[in-house]
């Protein structure tokens, strides 16, 4: 297993016309390091300019958001809609709203979801959006405010066939209820045009859980694979919102041993295991700090975000079997890694999207470190959102074990087909190249089938 950064002309010249958009560049960087074999065996795809096309979002919407805080201020934010591809079907992805976002964040998201959607086998193109504003401290009256401001524009874009968000970092079920209020007042629709809705109102069972179960249910195919298991097992979770939850709810239902979790403060350390109880009350209830999780379980050990070693990220150096990077983008570096291997990690996989650096990945791919990709080990969320569009389309819902069953099913297929790509590719085992050969081969396909657009 290798892992050569790409050094092809049209990265050089993404480089070059975007040389600020530092995490749209590594993104590409990764997919394009997997193609070289598929490009050298099928010259289709240079024919057919497929890696200008595809790395060219169809669309890019920025726009000004307008709202007025609890103190009477007129406050204002860029948001964004990029909608990159629609080869495969209309465009899918979440919204972020933190106050990192911007055009680079937005387009590396958006050019990821384009290869995840892909690997799921179902009908959606990508897409990404949000916004750069913070939610943290708003009031609830702030942020239908600001949700009710940024659909005003948003709501022109979209539709049920033709794109629809969801959540992301800062976007979850109270968001997806406002911003779906706003869009049914302005266009007089009730269609499902936004997933992660609420349970009343056309929401699937099983997506709240679907992202942080799906990475479970990925990393267990991994190491069934290789005749292992979990049974037992101490992992490391980054993140306490939706995905790293739902990652430690599913660890804890298969008797493995999540022992950390963070949040953008401070990280939690518990030995016996995470109270995941305790942990939705603080982050989804509460939504406050992860200190008071030592009000629960006074004997975990909360280190604040000051005391971290410099340029490092504390939770990589407790030892572990499994890490579950799980909140943001380059969470995960080189030395990261390092400390990791010398403790004994057999297996990273990617709750959050692009959670390693890319010297990270090379590291564990050159050191055969088991390595579940983002774009596939996270594509449960995604998935299941699909599952709702289609329960909303049918007018009709599931059960949770139905749709969470679909879920294992999906994730086997993800797995399977990145296994079996990279095996064509004689990578065996390298899941990402296999990720990102299957994910890019349908898209590109159906690009070239639907002519030159
Ligand atoms: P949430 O907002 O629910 O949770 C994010 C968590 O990560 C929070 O605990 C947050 O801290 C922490 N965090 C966020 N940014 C930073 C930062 N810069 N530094 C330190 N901690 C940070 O988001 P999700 O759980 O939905 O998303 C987590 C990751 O998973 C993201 O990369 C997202 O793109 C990805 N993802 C999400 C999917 C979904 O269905 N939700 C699907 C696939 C991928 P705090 O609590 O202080 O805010
Ligand atoms: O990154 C992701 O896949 C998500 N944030 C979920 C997208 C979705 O449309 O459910």
């Amino acid at each position: 297993m290798s892992f050569k950064p790409s050094h092809n002309k049209t990265l050089s010249a993404i480089s070059a016309k975007f040389p600020e958009q530092a995490e749209f560049n590594q993104a590409v960087s990764e997919v394009f390091s997997s193609l070289e074999p598929l490009l050298k065996k099928e010259p289709k795809y240079e024919k057919y300019n497929i890696l200008e096309r595809i790395t060219n979002p169809e669309r890019q919407i920025i726009f000004r958001v307008t709202w007025v805080d609890d103190n009477g201020v007129i406050r204002t934010n860029t948001g964004y809609r990029v909608q990159f591809s629609s080869a495969i079907g209309p465009y899918k992805g979440g919204l972020r709203f933190h106050p990192s976002v911007n055009l680079s964040i937005v387009k590396f998201l958006g050019f990821e979801q384009i290869f995840k959607n892909s690997l799921t086998g179902l009908a959606i193109g990508g897409g990404k959006g949000g916004s750069d504003f913070d939610p943290k401290g708003k009031s609830d009256g702030e942020i239908m405010r600001f949700c009710q401001a940024f659909m005003n524009e948003l709501f022109k874009h979209i539709g049920a066939t033709k794109d629809v968000p969801a959540g992301d970092i800062g976007v979850g079920g109270r968001e997806i209820g406002f911003l779906y209020g706003k869009y049914k007042q302005l266009t007089n629709l009730y269609e499902g045009v936004l997933t992660g809705k609420g349970l009343n109102w056309g929401g699937s069972l099983a997506r709240t859980e679907a992202t942080g179960y799906g990475s479970v249910y990925f990393a267990q195919n991994i190491l069934e694979k290789y005749r292992l298991g979990f049974e037992g097992k101490v992992c490391t979770v980054s993140g306490a919102g939706n995905v790293a939850i739902y990652t430690i709810e599913k660890l804890l239902h298969i008797g493995a041993l999540p022992v950390t979790c963070s949040d953008s403060f401070g990280m939690i350390y518990d030995e016996n295991g995470i109270d995941v109880h305790a942990l939705k009350e603080i982050k989804e209830v509460k939504k406050t700090s992860l200190k008071e999780y030592l009000k629960y379980r006074p004997q975990a050990v909360y280190t604040p975000l000051s005391e971290y070693p410099k340029g490092r990220n504390l939770i990589w150096s407790i030892p572990c079997f499994a890490a579950f990077p799980s909140a943001t983008q380059n969470e995960l570096n080189l030395e990261d890694i390092k400390e990791l291997h010398k403790n004994g990690c057999k297996l990273v996989n990617e709750g959050a999207n692009m959670p390693s650096t890319l010297d990270a990945i090379a590291y564990m791919l050159e050191n055969k470190i088991f390595f579940g990709p983002a774009k596939a080990a996270n594509a449960g969320g995604v998935a299941t959102s699909q599952l709702e569009m289609s329960q909303n389309a049918g007018m009709t819902s599931w059960s949770f074990a139905e749709v969470d069953s679909k879920l294992k099913g999906i994730m086997k297929h993800i797995f399977d087909l990145s296994y079996e790509t990279s095996r064509e590719f004689d990578d065996d085992g390298n899941i990402m190249l296999g990720a990102n050969i299957a994910g890019f081969r349908k898209v590109a396909d159906s690009m070239i089938e639907q002519g030159i657009l």
